[in-house]
């Protein structure tokens, strides 16, 4: 059994997710339309890594007797300024995202709900590696700036990006 608490908690992040994987598919549109194609390959594979973070929830919502409660995604922006200022929005959102999972980690122990504490620590440690890929891509693109060749070299490599 699962309490009301860590029900409602988890169906909030859930639906989180699944916002990150709409906001990371709308960057993609936005690179692949300044034929950054390496950029928006990387952000669809993120989108796609999203939702299974929202599945790997319900299905543990799903297994503990809770009740899947989805709400409506929020809908992205349209715009998202040069490739530094969108690897900007994406380090910022998954510094969000780190927020609500250290605080869902928190509940769950405050709670005594040790298997969600357990499968919450998969979440706090991807967050790591979130942040810190997204720092190391911003701090590329920074060091090499829009105007050369650089950018390009960087868009084919994150263009080989493979799916986890
Ligand atoms: Fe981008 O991370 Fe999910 O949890």
């Amino acid at each position: 059994m699962i309490n009301q608490k860590i029900e409602d908690a988890l169906n909030r992040q859930i639906n989180l997710e699944q916002s990150s994987a709409q906001l990371y598919l709308a960057m993609s549109a936005h690179c692949e339309a300044k034929s950054f194609r390496g950029f928006a390959q990387w952000l669809r594979l993120q989108a796609q890594e999203e939702t299974t973070h929202a599945l790997k929830l319900v299905t543990f919502v799903l297994d503990r007797g809770g009740r899947l409660d989805l709400r409506a995604i929020e809908a992205p922006p349209k715009e998202f300024g040069t490739i530094t200022q969108l690897f900007e929005q994406v380090l910022e959102h998954e510094r969000k995202i780190t927020g609500t999972i250290n605080a869902l980690f928190e509940c769950s122990r405050q709670e005594k709900d040790f298997a969600s504490e357990i499968t919450l620590q998969w979440y706090v440690t991807e967050q790591v590696e979130e942040e810190a890929t997204a720092g190391q891509i911003l701090d590329q693109l920074r060091a090499i700036g829009e105007k050369g060749g650089g950018i390009w070299y960087l868009d084919s490599k994150l263009g080989k990006r493979g799916a986890k």
